[in-house]
């Protein structure tokens, strides 16, 4: 997603995938690498001279995140017969702009992030503000697997096993008071980790830290995860880690990654991509074909499978993403053509 302003001519997302593939290049090296021993002999070495090597090969960050298996309940309400998205494309394949705005930038530039020690704190109109580590979320909520679809404004999906629990479940535990309307959340702000924090233009022209909200009925619907894993194994940076939002009804850039902060309010909070360009993505961005973005239409999706974007099936886009089930009586009354 770009905005209209002219700093970037063309959307990212529509560069071919093979001009920008350093996937396979990126294994190729990291085998030759292996073949020549230069793995070992660089991690024997300091950091500095390690990156000196590698940078041999045009790469000084080859270095993986490692994740963690999870234990959680399988996917049993929540599923679909649709093909999930391959789990290598689920990780390649990102919005993430702290990270930079193509779609291999957040793998390519996440991997060191450091995700432990991590807070998040719950504030605002509740009765017991808390303050969690990573554990701490871990070990109060169980953990369930959640096969959502996620469509993004861009008319690209994925079909995607999470794990994670409601947000309802932390929100019921800090108490909301009466009088809460609505829900922020804020991701990091870190512009030592977060390049695109720190350069307006590699950043895509966001104002940081990323700041997203919902309504209250939205934030306690049955729908909306706090996602901390995917696949089964802790989020990898580059989705989001250690734990992200994830709204399946609505346009992607509501499920707002890396959060450090939840906030319940009495009125609807700023969120990034609105104030940003208004006209072109709203507070509510539902799911919506028959609302179309001003430049291009949203009746359809190309969806993400093994061989990835551009050899992406293109099928019809559904009503709340499919979830009308759950979540229309939410805008009974309401214009979504207006309040898109
Ligand atoms: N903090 C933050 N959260 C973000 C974004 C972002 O740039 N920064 N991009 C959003 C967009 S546009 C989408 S489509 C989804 C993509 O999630 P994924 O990379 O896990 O598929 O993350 C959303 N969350
Ligand atoms: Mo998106």
């Amino acid at each position: 997603m770009t905005f209209s302003r002219g700093i970037l001519t063309r959307a990212q997302w529509q560069e071919s995938e093979a001009a920008v593939t350093p996937e396979a290049v990126f294994r190729e090296r990291r085998a030759l690498i292996k073949a020549l021993g230069m793995g070992a002999v660089g991690a024997s070495l300091p950091g500095q001279v390690h990156a000196g090597i590698l940078d041999l090969f045009g790469d000084s960050k080859p270095k993986e995140f490692s994740t963690q298996a999870l234990e959680y309940a399988k996917a049993s309400g929540f599923v679909t017969d649709e093909a999930l998205t391959p789990e290598n494309k689920v990780i390649r394949h990102n919005n993430f702009y702290e990270f930079g705005t193509g779609k291999q930038d957040p793998a390519a530039n996440s991997q060191g992030m450091r995700v432990d020690p991590w807070q998040l704190t719950i504030e605002g109109l509740v009765d017991k503000p808390l303050t969690l580590g990573f554990d701490d979320l871990l070990r109060r909520y169980p953990l369930e697997e959640r096969i959502y679809r996620l469509r993004c404004v861009e008319a690209w999906s994925m079909v995607v096993p999470w794990v994670g629990f409601p947000l309802a479940a932390l929100l019921k535990e800090a108490g909301v008071k009466s009088g809460a309307t609505h829900v922020a959340f804020e991701t990091l702000f870190d512009p030592e980790q977060m390049p695109g924090q720190k350069n307006r233009l590699m950043g895509g022209g966001i104002h940081y830290p990323y700041v997203e909200g919902l309504t209250l009925a939205e934030a306690m619907n049955e729908l909306t995860l706090m996602s901390v894993g995917l696949y089964g194994k802790t989020l990898p940076p580059q989705n989001g880690a250690p734990i992200r939002l994830v709204v399946p009804w609505k346009y992607g850039f509501k499920s707002i990654k890396s959060i450090v902060k939840i906030r319940v309010l009495a009125k609807q909070p700023p969120t990034s991509w609105n104030r940003l360009v208004p006209h072109e993505y709203g507070f509510y961005a539902n799911v919506n074909p028959q609302v179309d973005h001003p430049r291009w239409s949203q009746a359809s999706e190309r969806r993400i499978g093994p061989g990835g974007l551009f050899s992406a099936e293109r099928i019809p886009t559904r009503m709340f993403n499919g979830y009308g089930d759950y979540v229309a009586e939410l805008y009974r009354g309401l214009d979504l053509r207006t309040h898109f």
